[in-house]
């Protein structure tokens, strides 16, 4: 039966989510003659309009390249830039602006640190783990650093509950270990691991660990002193911010040891012929004119995060997640990949005999957005005998109403494609 926004909105702290839901213009369109309903957040996340005019008005009234003119513009435009940075601090516990480094994406943080910290760090008879949940972000460059280096790659492997367990990852952290570097939530499943505490098996080891947390910015808070965790990973688009704009945190005397990946403009002290010596943390890690408009929109993204608060989210989110589970479990021709206990707003199904695509592309036709495909984890997928899967990311700014319209898109895709004849 279907709930009303209404009284779900009672539930959550008066939380008026309709209200919530306006601030996104790109959500109140009509795809293919129905109402949009996007379920691809996990891919990116839509924009809140307070998002989309901080950057617009950097570019209308403040756009000059920052950290290098006298000039007003320039001025006003390093301000919001270093603001942004300190907000970004704040927002994740660091203890020093300094230990935030901004790059393009999570792909780039984890490939910084895989190239910079993996190069110094390395040798051949060392291990590198990973856990079978790994989005390829956080596992093809660790690919690549071993083959640099000589070190082996190890996974952690993943249950048929799609599922990576404590006792298994406390086994494989042992002396060759040099650094732990795991999702915190799957991106393709959806899976929580307990990340508080794999960090700190890694730590009384005396092992590295990188936290790739693409999936956990948007919806829960982060505190790196509380997790104690070394490097960890986001990308602003993933939280209601823009694309090409990333975090690479890092422990401050961890940083201070890495040799630029990058070099150019912006992250030199001195430049000779002969050699160059690097400017401080953070600018000997940013080289070049960086997203400028992009940092300006993640600190925007921030504030819109916070005022309506981690608590109302997370509540949200799993009222919509247990709605969507409910409904989706009524179809019998679905079968779910992966049912981890602890699960975040993404759901993975198959219908066996139908390539997710061929769904994917019926579901399109009737207005819903979701992700189809290997969702850049191939072996995961492997693990499961599956190519891909259809997959269901939510948001605050999704409705019980817009679940009511996937379920109804799947049946009728299901009766099209000859599989369902019940309405
Ligand atoms: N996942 C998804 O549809 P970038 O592309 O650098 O912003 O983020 C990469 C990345 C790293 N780790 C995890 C857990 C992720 O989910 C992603 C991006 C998107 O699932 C696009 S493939």
């Amino acid at each position: 039966m279907k709930q009303s926004d209404q009284s779900v909105s009672g539930k959550t702290h008066q939380t008026d989510w309709k209200a919530v839901r306006d601030e996104f213009p790109a959500l109140h369109q009509q795809v293919n003659g129905y109402p949009l309903a996007y379920f691809d957040h996990a891919a990116t996340a839509q924009k809140p309009r307070k998002v989309i005019d901080a950057m617009t008005r950097y570019y209308e009234f403040d756009n000059a390249n920052v950290h290098r003119g006298v000039h007003s513009l320039s001025q006003r435009a390093t301000l919001a830039y270093e603001e942004a940075r300190q907000k970004t601090a704040r927002f994740i516990c660091a203890k020093d602006p300094s230990e935030i480094i901004f790059t393009s994406g999570t792909t780039a943080s984890v490939n910084v640190v895989a190239l910079s910290w993996g190069r110094a760090h390395l040798k051949p008879g060392d291990e590198v783990l990973v856990t079978g949940l790994e989005h390829h972000a956080n596992l093809v460059p660790w690919q690549m650093a071993c083959a640099m280096t000589g070190a082996q790659l190890k996974i952690v492997p993943v249950n048929e509950f799609g599922e990576v367990s404590t006792d298994s990852v406390a086994e494989m952290l042992h002396s060759k270990t040099r650094i732990f570097a795991f999702s915190w939530i799957s991106n393709a499943l959806g899976t929580i691991n307990p990340a508080h505490d794999w960090v700190q098996l890694a730590r009384e080891k005396g092992i590295t660990t990188l936290i790739d947390a693409a999936q956990v910015a948007a919806h829960h808070p982060i505190d790196v002193q509380h997790l104690g965790v070394d490097f960890l990973c986001f990308s602003a688009h993933k939280m209601m911010g823009p694309t090409g704009l990333g975090v690479l945190y890092g422990k401050k005397s961890i940083l201070e040891t890495l040799d630029p990946v990058f070099g150019g403009g912006d992250m030199i002290d001195e430049v000779t012929y002969e050699k160059s010596t690097w400017a401080d943390l953070p600018y000997r890690l940013e080289a070049g004119t960086p997203n400028i408009a992009g940092v300006i929109g993640l600190s925007a993204a921030i504030d819109f995060l916070e005022s309506i608060g981690w608590q109302n989210i997370s509540r949200r989110e799993s009222e919509l997640l247990q709605y969507a589970l409910e409904k989706l479990s009524e179809i019998p021709q679905i079968r779910f990949i992966g049912s981890p206990k602890e699960r975040a707003g993404v759901i993975s199904f198959v219908v066996d005999g139908v390539h997710p695509y061929d769904l994917g592309i019926l579901l399109d036709e009737q207005g819903i957005a979701l992700r189809t495909g290997h969702h850049c984890a191939q072996p995961l997928m492997r693990h499961f005998g599956i190519t891909g899967t259809c997959r269901v990311s939510l948001a605050i700014y999704n409705t019980f109403e817009e679940i009511d319209q996937l379920d109804r898109a799947i049946k009728r895709a299901l009766r099209l494609l000859g599989i369902s004849q019940s309405n």
